[in-house]
């Protein structure tokens, strides 16, 4: 078979094979067309057999511990049996392009493990452009017969927002600081959060992650969303010590098995699709109005004139809308 074959993929994939899969990532992060055309063809083939699989996304400043934390949970889920793909979302990786191969020795033990498959962010495209690949990629891995799939985010930007939106349990993790916990903590994340871990709850640092912890605790509580049946546990956890992880995990079990009983997980992932969908067809639409000539004539004007206070914001984006008409 050959590579231009999309069967190539596809089969490749279905039986697990690294090498292939990593392939399919590939293609899918490729722009150029030709290779967009069999990315769509291998992707519908490997819808059926994806989706059984718990999304677990994980987000926290850079050096917060996330790497060693999904290290970490990676070995223990692949010693109880399961086959874990670890993805990254990461929009700052193209300035900083050593993070990613710091990311990767960091996970060492684990990308040594056979059962797991870990892909680093695509670099060199925007945020929108990583989650719409990652969720493609998330597909493929649980089509390759990965149970787990961990998320890793930086919590940078919009994009842990972003991530929060392609997986079934969101896990925010925090180092204690000292003074008032609450003044670093970006504003949303509490509401996007399904579980706090304050991470490096070890040696000096235990004391004040005890506290944080109680900080965040009250916090949630004020917060938590009426409708929903799931109140966000805080926990501590030390990466380095591997203390912890396995608690975290027991609470992904019970809001999975929790969120099922209820019907929120199916309806979750129904909601995200669908989001998903309209998320591609902004970009898409877009992409054809930039496509437009006059429209391309136009903006370098109308934007100067909006800066300048000529025209009003609302008044320009209605008279470039109007060449959608013609
Ligand atoms: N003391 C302590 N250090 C940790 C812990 N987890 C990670 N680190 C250290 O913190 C630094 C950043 O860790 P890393 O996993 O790369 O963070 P990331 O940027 O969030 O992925 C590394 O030097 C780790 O060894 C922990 O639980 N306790
Ligand atoms: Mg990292």
């Amino acid at each position: 078979m050959k590579e231009n074959d999309p069967d190539f993929y596809i089969q490749g994939v279905l039986k697990n094979n690294r090498r292939i899969i990593a392939k399919t990532i590939t293609l899918i992060e490729s722009s150029l067309a030709r290779d967009k055309n069999k990315s769509f063809e291998i992707v519908k083939e490997l819808l059926p057999y994806s989706g059984k699989s718990i999304r677990l996304g994980i987000t926290g400043i850079p050096g917060v511990g996330k790497s060693t934390f999904i290290e970490n949970l990676g070995l223990y889920l692949c010693n109880k049996g399961h086959k874990v793909a670890v993805l990254a979302v990461d929009p700052t990786s193209r300035k900083s392009g050593g993070s990613i191969l710091g990311d990767k020795t960091r996970m060492e033990k684990l990308a040594a493990n056979e059962n797991t498959f870990i892909r680093p962010s695509p670099a060199g495209i925007t945020l929108g452009g990583v989650a719409a690949k990652t969720r493609e990629a998330m597909l493929v891995c649980e089509a390759a017969g990965y149970d787990i799939l961990l998320v890793e985010t930086v919590g940078v930007g919009q994009s842990e927002t972003t991530v929060s939106t392609m997986v079934d349990f969101f896990l925010v993790l925090l180092i204690a600081g000292a003074g008032d916990e609450l003044q670093g903590i970006k504003k949303g994340l509490l509401e996007i959060a399904d579980a706090i871990a304050i991470n490096k709850a070890d040696n000096d640092n235990i004391k004040k992650a005890k506290k944080a912890r109680k900080t965040y605790e009250m916090a949630l509580h004020l917060v938590a969303p009426g409708a929903s049946s799931w109140i966000p546990p805080v926990l501590t956890c030390s990466s380095i010590l591997e203390k912890g992880t396995e608690n975290v995990w027991n609470i992904v079990l019970k809001h999975n098995k929790l969120t099922k009983n209820t019907g929120e997980f199916d309806h979750k992932r129904k909601e995200q699709a669908v989001e998903w969908m309209w998320n591609l067809v902004d970009d898409g639409l877009k992409k054809k109005f930039m496509e437009i000539n006059s429209v391309k004539k136009e903006i370098p004007k109308i934007s100067e004139k909006v800066k300048q206070g000529i025209i009003s914001p609302s008044a320009a984006a209605e008279k470039l809308l109007s060449y959608l008409k013609v």
